[in-house]
Formats: structure tokens, sequence, C-alpha cells
């Protein structure tokens, strides 16, 4: 880390992260009550076949109590795992006070560079001097991430070995639903070697993708999602100064809206597309075309040649022609993998898709934009997703918008003016400085992790919960992985994997957008949320998400 650090770093090393009550006595004190046994998300009987000793565990929950004393000294590795995400050191830093409060000679060490770290046994010992300046930063960087995915034997060994020279009691996994997912393999391999090396997760995705009953959010997503905002607002404002642009802005988050819609309920735009809409209403890309086409047209109408778009990153997957033809690609690189790198060009890529994919597909497919293809056949992460943040969506509804208001205009429908402009907002918000709700919800689910291994526990992820309620109110505790989990097909095979939580056509944040988006669409109530704020009125500085208000306000 540079050792010149800026004004607000200094003074923000300062902010004391508040703790639920139930924690706030120190990790010794904690005294843990049981639920019931649980289930899976679907699919139970699959995944208890898969995981039969973590499966069935019960939700545990944490109250303050008494007891005095020192807890036993107890070495803990530490990984961070998948996409940046505001607020990871803060995870880290709590589980570090939480260790040196169960007993001084406590060790916590930073595997680094993400899971593969633990199997080259590559770590940092993470001591009071480096975690004190990283304390309420953004960024990964204390150990650095990755998305290495750990799933064979040879890999869980070599990651026993190395549990095994550090005396390490537990693992705590900081990462998405692939990664918790993979947390659990490794619990479920660990219990089934009948080793007592605990493995927890943490939930972090600025996707907003990892929740459910239990999990109100992952991490960094109240971060993300309002640095976007603010940077939206701030387009906003400029389309309607200027009146000249039309601006479509693509924003990260993989397969949810969530950031998307999060974005629209803070600043208003003249349109979002929301993925799940789309795929729940069968629209296919011509149907969202003429969507954004009719709002252009009738704004251009108005004589208003301008305005604001926001396009989810996972939009494509959601189109189900694209779904299809995506699922078809995922499977063939999936089995031709060595062979496909061989192929040199473009021309024989393309040839040998073409050849593969069923007559639909490669219809959708030969419609697309070179560039696009290009991007579909990209290389999916270890998890088999699609590198969804590679592909243009922007840029291809943009041109494919452009055609349609030539051919309206052609036909005397439409006289406007359209100047589109292109933007992806996604890494500038994944190492940003966490807001103090990631600053507290982060460090006390760092904290948390602590308190779940000194109970024993294994297989669980750290929950906090109660969020839009002061921090001391928070709830602490822990909710099995298993519980979480439905089967899947990745890379060609059905397997057990946590459920991502997308946009509920349901729920309220949807219904909250869709009672005011014609409203937004025709008129200007542009909305400037600005800068996030870490000093001043509470009701700027810490505000959760609009989003978790309305779920749970
Ligand atoms: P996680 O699911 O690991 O948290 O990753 C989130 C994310 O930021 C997605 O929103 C995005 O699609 C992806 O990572 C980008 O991946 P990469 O960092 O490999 O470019």
């Amino acid at each position: 880390m540079s050792d010149q650090i800026s004004t607000l770093q200094k003074v923000r090393a300062g902010y004391s992260p508040k703790l639920p009550a139930a924690l706030a006595g120190g990790v010794n004190k904690v005294v843990a009550q049981q639920g019931a046994p649980t289930g899976a998300a679907a699919d139970e009987a699959l995944v208890k076949s898969q995981f039969p000793h973590c499966f069935g565990q019960p939700v545990v929950t944490f109250a303050p109590g008494t007891a005095d004393g020192v807890g036993q000294r107890l070495n803990v590795g530490v990984v961070l795992s998948g996409g940046q995400a505001p607020g990871g050191h803060n995870v880290i830093s709590g589980l570090f006070d939480g260790l040196k409060g169960v007993h001084p000679d406590c060790r916590l060490l930073g595997f680094k560079g993400g899971p593969q770290g633990l199997v080259d046994d590559d770590y940092i010992d993470l001591t009071a001097d480096v975690i004190d300046a990283y304390r309420n930063t953004g960024g990964f960087d204390i150990i650095g991430s990755g998305r290495t995915k750990l799933s064979s034997e040879k890999q869980f060994e070599q990651v026993k070995e190395t549990a095994l020279r550090n005396d390490l009691a537990a693992i705590v996994v900081i990462g998405g639903d692939d990664s918790n997912t993979n947390a659990c393999l490794m619990a479920e391999w660990f219990q089934k070697q009948g080793s007592k090396v605990q493995v927890i997760g943490v939930p972090k995705t600025i996707d907003g993708d990892l929740r459910n009953e239990q999990i109100e959010t992952s991490f960094g997503f109240d971060t993300a999602a309002k640095v976007y905002s603010e940077l939206i607002g701030n387009i906003c404002r400029d389309a309607n100064s200027a009146k000249k642009y039309w601006h479509f802005i693509k924003l990260m988050g993989r397969s949810a809206s969530h950031i998307a819609l999060e974005a629209a309920l803070q600043t208003h735009p003249n349109l979002c597309l929301i993925s799940e809409e789309v795929e729940t209403q069968q629209m296919t890309l011509k149907q969202i075309v003429d969507q954004v086409c009719d709002v252009v047209v009738r704004r251009a109408r108005a004589g208003k040649n301008f305005g604001v778009a926001l396009i989810p990153e996972g939009l494509i997957e959601f189109i189900p022609e694209m779904k299809a033809l995506i699922g078809e690609l995922n499977e063939i690189l999936a089995k031709n993998k060595d062979y496909f790198a061989t192929l040199s060009t473009n021309d024989d890529r393309f040839e040998f898709i073409n050849r593969e994919l069923s007559q639909p597909s490669s219809h959708a497919f030969s419609s697309l934009p070179t560039a696009i293809q290009e991007q579909l056949m990209l290389e999916r992460d270890s998890h088999g997703n699609v590198p969804v943040s590679m592909i243009k969506t922007e840029e291809l509804i943009i041109d494919l918008v452009k055609s349609r208001l030539n051919r309206l205009k052609a036909s005397g429908e439409y006289s406007g003016k359209f100047s589109p402009l292109s933007h992806f907002f996604g890494y500038e918000g994944r190492c940003a400085a966490p807001t103090n709700f990631d600053a507290d919800y982060c460090y006390s689910l760092g904290y948390n992790a602590v308190a779940l291994i000194a109970q024993g526990l294994t297989g669980y992820m750290s929950c906090v919960s109660g969020l839009t309620k002061p921090a001391a109110e928070w709830q602490a505790g822990g909710v099995p992985l298993t519980m979480m989990m439905n089967i899947e097909r990745r890379h060609g095979e059905d397997v057990p994997v946590i459920r991502k939580a997308l946009v509920e056509l349901n729920g309220k944040p949807y219904s909250e957008f869709v009672a005011h988006r014609h409203a937004w669409a025709d008129g200007e109530q542009y909305l400037y949320p600005g800068p996030i704020q870490y000093f001043g009125p509470s009701e700027v500085c810490d505000q959760p998400t609009m989003t978790l208000i309305l779920e749970r306000g």
C-alpha cells in the first residue's frame, strides 16, 4: 500500500464501525440459540445427497451473554473470492478484532489471490499494523482476490495440507454465490474426512443477488449502487442541461437487475430495462428495441431529443432467444474447450459454432453484429459464467434503436434527432470506500464469523439482519449454506449451487418502479443523489438502499 493517503482516508481510518448488541460485548460472551432443522431452496433430496454432513443444520441466532474469561487460541485463514466489493477490508478487520477478543494470541492468515492462495499455502500474517492500514477502505488489495474454483479432490487435499501446516481451526471465505457454494463443498469435504477444520462464508457481491429470507443483502451492493447513482444523477443533469444526447448506461450486476433497479429508484431515469421482466414477458430483442424506440419517439414529439436509459449488464442472458443461444454456447464451449482453443480465426470459430448450434440458435447468433458474436464466445469463468461485463449490450441496443428510428423516419413516423452516447458503470463502483452502512455491516459480518467459529459451527454463512434498524439492533447469527441451494446446470452438468436471487416482479422495489416509470419516461423527474457522504446528518450518511428500505423497512 502506498505510504501516501488522501485526507479522507486519513480521517476515515478513525471511523469505528458499529456492531449489533449481541456482538458488542465480544465473541466470548455470545450465547447461541438454535432453530429447527433446515431444508434447501429447491431440489432438497439432491442437495441432501451431495451434502450428507452439512445438510439440515439449524439456523443459529446470537444473543448477548455475561460469560467472562478468555477463549481458545485459534488460527483462522481468510480468503477474498471473486469480484471486488466495497467493505471487504472491514470484514477482515472485523475478523481480526473478533479473534483478538477471543484470545490475544489468535492469528489471522490472509491467503493471497483468492482460493488459489489456500491451495498454494500463500499467505500473509494479518497483524495489527497491516489491518490498521486498511480499516474502512475500499478494495481487496490487502490480500487480493481470485476466481479459482475449488472442487477437485486434489485441490481439497492441498487445502487440507495448508490447514494442517498452519494449524488452522477455520477458513473464512468472503465471496458471492459461487464462492460460497465452494465454501460449502469444502466444509462437507472436511467433515467427510473427519477433519475439524471449519468453513464459514461471508455474503459478498455488488450484484445484490446473494440474498434470501435470512440474508437481507450482500455487502458492497449499498456502496456500489450509490456510486453508480451519483454518476447517473450527474448524467441526468447533463442530459437535461445540454438537451441533445440520449445516454445509454449499462450497469454491472451480472445476472440480476438489482443494481439497475436500485439506481432507477435513486435517480428516476427515462428508461430502465429490467432483465427479469424481459424474461417473464418472453420479450424478444425486437420488442425491447421497440419499447425503447417508443419512449425516444414520444419524447422527440414533445421536442425532447434527449434522455437517460439504464441497461442491466445481464440483459442479454434474459432475452429468451439469447438465453437459449447462450445455454447452447456454454455446453458447446465446455465440451469442446481444447478443440475450440486451436481455432485461430474468427471465421473458423463462427463456422464451428454455427455447425453445432440448433437451427433457431444459429439464426439468433447470425443476426448479431460480429463484435457481439465474438463477445459471446469469450471464455467462461471457472464457474461457467459468461463474462457479461465484456458484452457491449448498450452498444447493441443503440445500434438496433438507430436502425429502427431510421425506418420510422423513412415512413414519416419520427422526425427527431437521435444522438446516443454509451457508458458502462461497473469497475467504478466495486472498490469505492464503503459507505457507513457497508463499513458497519462488513465489520459486523467479520466479527460475527468469529462467533460462528467459536461456536464450533461449519458450513454456515455469517448472517447479520434487521438492517434497516440502527446497527445496535441488528440480529447476528448464522445460516446453513445448504439451505440456500438448488440444482443448476453448469459447464454441461447438473450441480448444487446457491440460488441467485433475481429481482422479484411481485416485490416492492419493482412495484415502486412500475408505479412511476411512465411519468419518468416522459418527464424530467430526475433525482440527483450526489456523492456518498461519510460525515454529517444521519439521513444523508446512514441510509440503506431503497431496495432494502422498500423490502424490509
Ligand atoms: P462476484 O459475483 O464475484 O461478486 O462478481 C461481481 C462482478 O462485479 C459482476 O457484477 C461482473 O459481471 C463480474 O464481477 C466481472 O468480473 P471480472 O472482475 O472478472 O471482470
